[in-house]
């Protein structure tokens, strides 16, 4: 039986696992403690969990409650900041999502990709294997090491078709090279060590918090400030969308419940033509914000493309939902139209990240460490 209940949540402080902290601690049936560990890279922002850090955090010991959410500052490629960690906090179940996440990115400076992705997952793999190994030698059966990956290890898809768990891994960027390292040695670490372990590939995300140089992020904002909307290439790539709350139901489903040494697949069931995608936004932000649609039509600009663009992604599910109940609950007009809500009623969030002033402010109100 999984413990579950010191969770080291890695990356916590970016798009998803902000979401993830969010959405876990706010589930009457999880009692237990967080601790985030991340390097608050230009992606990591602790803004994203103020509210978090107030509830939860050194504020709720002066209440006299059980505090139950902790922030490690550090790279999970420090060996033994991790083994520190681990040690310190007790740590019996990891969800990791740190890592460098940005397609362009890795294609401008691959180093850090190798580096977070690939070191840094052996680094936590290989330290959870040494805490959660018992004197007689055998693996504690009571820990899990969650690893949350992408669909993108799988390729790039034709008209037709989908991902399957069993699709053969054919990476194509050096993020997605780097996120496919990371989970063979997910799996190997299973396979050789028995670290208990399950793995999942998720469709692209989408929804609050997310870094404004992602797709929906990039182009809300742009309307908003009346810049260019760059499109790549001829527009038609086809990706499929994910809300990121549905993304960590099925996370936290798997934890709970997914075969240890077994991968699932998440998506959305919801492929796009980016130009499509594009066009709905439009109409949304138009209606949001009380702007001209066809204004914001104008600023359509087609770009060059993205090298080894991807033609098209698409999950199949499948296996997920038949064998551990979980299902898409928001549907893209929803989750779109709350995105572009939450971006529109968080400006100060959103001209501090689009500065960077963030750090200066987190120096000014965040105290607890
Ligand atoms: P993100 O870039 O928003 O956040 C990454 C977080 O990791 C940041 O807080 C950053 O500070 C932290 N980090 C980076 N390097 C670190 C290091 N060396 N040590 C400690 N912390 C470090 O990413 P995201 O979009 O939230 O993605 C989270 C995970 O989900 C990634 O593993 C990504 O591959 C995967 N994923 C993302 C999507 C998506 O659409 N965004 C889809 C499928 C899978
Ligand atoms: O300005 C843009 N113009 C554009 O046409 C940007 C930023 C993107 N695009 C296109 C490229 C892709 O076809 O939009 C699509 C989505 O691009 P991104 O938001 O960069 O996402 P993608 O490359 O699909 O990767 C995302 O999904 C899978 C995440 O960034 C990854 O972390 C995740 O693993």
């Amino acid at each position: 039986m999984r413990s579950l209940t010191t969770i080291l949540v890695t990356g916590g402080a970016g798009f998803i696992g902000s979401n993830f902290i969010h959405w876990l601690l706010g589930r009457a049936d999880f009692q237990g403690r967080i601790i985030n560990l991340d390097a608050l890279t230009y992606a990591g922002n602790l803004e994203n969990l103020v509210d978090i850090e107030a509830r939860y955090g050194a504020a709720a010991e002066e209440t006299g409650a059980a505090r139950r959410y902790f922030f490690v500052q550090g790279d999970i490629c420090d060996r033994s900041l991790v083994e520190r960690t681990f040690s310190k906090y007790q740590i019996d179940t990891v969800v990791h999502f740190a890592a460098e996440s940005h397609v362009d990115r890795s294609i401008l400076g691959p180093e850090a990709f190798v580096r977070t992705n690939v070191l840094g997952t052996y680094t936590l793999l290989d330290v959870a294997r040494q805490a959660w190994r018992l004197p007689s030698g055998a693996m504690r059966e009571d820990v899990l090491f969650h690893h949350v990956s992408t669909d993108e290890v799988f390729g790039s898809l034709g008209e037709e078709g989908y991902f399957t768990e069993a699709t053969p891994y054919d990476p194509r960027s050096p993020y997605s090279a780097s996120k496919a390292a990371s989970d063979h040695l997910a799996m190997a670490y299973h396979h050789t060590y028995g670290l208990p372990l399950t793995l999942s590939n998720c469709s692209n995300n989408y929804g609050p918090y997310q870094f404004p140089e992602k797709l929906i992020p990039l182009m809300i904002l742009n309307m908003l400030e009346g810049k260019p909307l760059p499109v790549y290439g001829d527009g038609r790539n086809i990706r499929d969308w994910l809300y990121v709350e549905d993304h960590n139901e099925a996370v936290w489903t798997i934890m709970q419940e997914g075969q240890s040494g077994r991968t699932y697949n998440i998506g959305g069931e919801n492929e796009w033509e980016n130009i499509r995608l594009l066009e709905r936004l439009i109409e949304l932000v138009a209606e949001e914000a009380g702007l001209d649609a066809a204004r914001l039509r104008g600023l359509i600009t087609y770009v060059k493309d993205r090298p080894g663009h991807d033609r098209r992604y698409a999950i199949d599910c499948s296996k997920l939902k038949k064998e551990l109940g979980w299902k898409q609950s928001v549907t893209f007009d929803e989750g779109l139209r709350q995105t572009v809500k939450w971006y529109l009623s968080n400006p100060t969030w959103v001209s501090r990240v689009r500065s960077g002033a963030y750090r200066e402010w987190i120096e000014k109100n965040y105290t607890s460490r």
